[in-house]
């Protein structure tokens, strides 16, 4: 690719932008699936019914944060943005190795590990230390629960007006590391292949949706999004 060509580029990045950082993906082999149902801690009916299990989940995953950094994919996508003005970077990913690595212009649709939110009044509250079933938030009287700020299953997605206008002026769509089995994420190439924009897919393997992009780079992402967008 040569960035030049582009102007309005959209990324989509999913767990296997950070499989080369050391954190797990959902759905290949020792995925974070293999080990939990994804009904017992990915949706609300789960934090409904056992609130601790579903905070450990994630705590567990917070705590590994500090441990990883980001690897030469996200390092590249922070550096096409200040190549290209117009880059928006759309994570599926609730770790912050996208900031960590300097882009600015990101929306984490399904929400971000360092964040819980009050269940009454969605305000978001940075955490400091691992939440359990008693944590509550600061902002009512009396004090409602704090949950995880990440989007279950049957939960909307976040950023969606910002996603669907950049998707609807993009000429270039990258899909970096994603199975393609979770919507509205999955169905984001066919809005950008509406607009008349070119498909990149970057991914170690074959996905549900690669048959729909003009373009394949097979292999590991640190590899192969450094290659793409020098
Ligand atoms: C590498 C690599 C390397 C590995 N280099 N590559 C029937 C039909 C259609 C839709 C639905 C349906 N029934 C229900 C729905 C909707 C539902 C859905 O999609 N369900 C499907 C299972 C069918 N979706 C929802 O409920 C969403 N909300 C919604 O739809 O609201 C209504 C709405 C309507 C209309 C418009 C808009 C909205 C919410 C989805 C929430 C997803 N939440 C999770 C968990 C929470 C966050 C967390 O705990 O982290 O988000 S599920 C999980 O999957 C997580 C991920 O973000 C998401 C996607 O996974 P991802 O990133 O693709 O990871 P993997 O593991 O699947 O794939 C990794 C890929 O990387 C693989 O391809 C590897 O090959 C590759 N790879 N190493 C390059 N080194």
């Amino acid at each position: 690719m040569s960035q030049g060509h582009y102007s309005r580029i959209v990324v989509l990045t999913g767990a296997g932008i950070s499989a080369e950082s050391g954190i797990k993906t959902f759905r290949d082999n020792g995925g974070l699936w293999e080990q939990h149902r994804l009904e017992d801690v990915a949706t609300p009916e789960a934090f409904l019914r056992d609130p601790a299990l579903v905070q450990r989940f994630y705590n567990e995953r917070r705590a590994q944060l500090p441990e990883v950094s980001p690897n030469a994919a996200h390092l590249a996508l922070a550096e096409l943005e200040k190549a290209v003005g117009a880059t928006l970077v759309i994570t599926q990913n609730i770790d912050d190795l996208h900031e960590r690595a300097g882009s600015h212009h990101l929306v984490h649709m399904h929400g971000e590990l360092s964040k819980a939110r009050c269940v009454k009044t969605g305000q978001l509250f940075r955490v400091t230390e691992p939440l359990d079933e008693h944590s509550l938030c600061t902002c009512c009287v009396p004090a409602n629960a704090l949950r995880p700020h990440v989007v279950w299953f049957g939960e909307m997605p976040l950023g969606l007006d910002r996603i669907f206008h950049a998707l609807a002026q993009c000429d270039l769509f990258i899909a970096i590391g994603t199975s393609g089995q979770v919507y509205p994420a999955a169905g984001f190439v066919d809005e950008a292949l509406s607009q008349g924009a070119h498909c990149i897919e970057v991914n170690a393997d074959h996905s549900e949706i690669s048959h729909k992009f003009q373009e394949h780079r097979r292999g590991p992402a640190s590899v192969e999004v450094p290659k793409l967008v020098k």
